[in-house]
């Protein structure tokens, strides 16, 4: 795999809340790395997903949306996102064609071009409206006038895999020259436990709506290989007693169905037949509590 020819590099996909990050990263490394949902601010790590060809190698770092704060876990997902963008090679700025662009994306933008890295732009959801388009186009090119960082502009769809090709290429284009990092073979440095709990946590998104699932998180707590089965154990946290009844939903439903979905998830990166059992929990300060956060991978 490795000649003095090899180019290997970060790639930071960045953009706001809801844009398809989680998606494209999932789309261009050909595997589910990072959770995918309609809900803005899902992704809540810098999740690596890490794709290897026979003369590169690209280490993509999927963020969180970056977004004015609305609740007291955005300051930190805001946090992680910035960190990100500040040591990698190249930025993968992801817009959402079907929405017009408000102070926010003009709030990643305004970061994102101050930092001197190449940027592809990503024009995602075309396979949903082009709309938006030109707006788009003038938009970052006003941003980008004097500093010439933004290299391609790229109508894509993550979810249809359209263009898919065209934004590798580009972004090899801008690889630097290193060896590889990582064995051809991996495909995520994200832990087994957290994928598992990023698992649940999209398990349940599926079926709630609005401000719960920013007081939601999940942690593993157990990964018990009991011979021809997995034993795995899962906290759902919530902050409120009336939360934790929604969650749990009318005779137990709720929690069924997302453990049916997140079970068939988890066999996949396991490899195999798995028991999940899900516990509810109420942590009322989960989000201020900062050993806690740790403990998630939060911070
Ligand atoms: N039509 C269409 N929908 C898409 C496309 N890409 C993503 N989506 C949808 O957009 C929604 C958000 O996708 P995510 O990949 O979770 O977005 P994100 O940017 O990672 O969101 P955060 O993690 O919250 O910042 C999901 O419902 C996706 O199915 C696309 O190319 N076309
Ligand atoms: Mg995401």
């Amino acid at each position: 795999m490795s000649s003095n020819n090899f180019k290997c590099g970060f790639v930071t996909i960045a953009g706001r809340p809801n844009a398809g990050k989680s998606t494209l990263i999932n789309s261009l490394v050909g595997q589910k790395i990072s959770i995918v949902s309609s809900i803005p601010q899902t992704t809540r790590y810098a999740v690596r997903g890490i794709l290897t060809r026979i003369n590169y190698q690209i280490v993509f770092v999927d963020t969180p949306g970056m977004h004015i704060f609305r609740h007291r876990l955005a300051l930190k997902l805001n946090n992680i996102s910035r960190d990100s963008l500040a040591y990698c090679d190249i930025i993968l700025y992801v817009a959402d064609l079907s929405r017009f662009p408000v102070k926010e994306e003009e709030t990643v933008l305004d970061i994102i071009s101050r930092l001197k890295i190449p940027v592809v732009a990503v024009l995602n959801k075309i396979d949903k409206s082009k709309d938006y388009l030109n707006v788009y186009l003038d938009l970052i090119k006003r941003y980008d006038s004097g500093r010439d960082i933004f290299k391609y502009f790229i109508p894509a769809s993550a979810l249809k895999g359209i263009n898919l090709d065209k934004i590798e290429k580009s972004l090899e284009e801008f690889l630097p020259f290193n060896p590889p990092f990582y064995e051809e073979d991996v495909l995520t440095d994200f832990s087994r436990e957290f994928r598992i709990a990023d698992i649940v946590r999209e398990g349940f998104y599926r079926h709630i709506k609005e401000e719960l699932p920013h007081s939601m998180a999940v942690k593993t707590e157990e990964i018990v290989d009991r011979g021809k089965v997995v034993y795995v154990l899962c906290s759902v946290i919530v902050e409120t007693q009336a939360q934790k009844k929604i969650i749990i939903g009318r005779g137990g439903r709720l929690i069924k169905e997302a453990g049916i979905y997140s079970r068939a998830e988890i066999e996949k990166i396991l490899g195999k037949k798995t028991y999940l059992d899900l516990r509810a929990k109420v942590l009322k300060d989960w989000q201020v509590n900062f050993r806690f956060l740790r403990e998630l991978g939060y911070v």
